[in-house]
């Protein structure tokens, strides 16, 4: 058991050595994508996800796509005292060698014009287009409606 995992911590060293041979290449890594349960028959859903661009270079979000919703786009969250406002991002700006989150009460991804209700539990398919990185396809899991995470 212990030579199994030593094998497999061998070849897992190997893959990432073999993926730090490309310094230049622009790569977006793009983790734990979720959604809410969208209420009743609003017609607008919420995505939040992590960005993180591996490369040396700093990169743009340049399109969302998904079949379950009309249009997808960046928001983010303003807060002026009491008030609470959003408002687009036109090309979400990715640094190098940094992690981006979107996350309840800041930046998120917007779906309008839903298709069908988002239902808790499902997943749908999402794809993120950037302006350097290869396009890069998700699977966005459904939480709860009230979720945080
Ligand atoms: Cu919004």
């Amino acid at each position: 058991m212990r030579f199994l995992a030593l094998a497999l911590a061998t070849i897992l060293l190997l893959a990432a050595c073999a993926s730090a041979d490309e310094p230049d290449a622009a790569k977006v890594e793009v983790e734990s994508p979720w959604a809410r349960a969208s209420a009743g028959q609003t017609a607008a859903g919420v995505v939040y996800i992590r960005l993180s661009n591996r490369a040396a270079e700093p990169d743009r979000l340049a399109s969302l796509s998904t079949p379950v919703a009309e249009k997808a786009s960046v928001h983010e969250t303003k807060r002026e005292g009491d008030m609470v406002s959003m408002r687009p991002v036109a090309s979400l700006a990715l640094p190098a060698n940094e992690t981006v989150a979107l996350e309840p009460g800041g930046l998120h991804i917007m779906l309008m014009r839903l298709r069908a209700p988002l239902v808790e539990g499902e997943v749908f398919p999402m794809t993120l287009g950037f302006e350097k990185a290869p396009s890069v396809s998700i699977q966005v899991e459904v939480h709860a409606l009230g979720a945080s995470h």
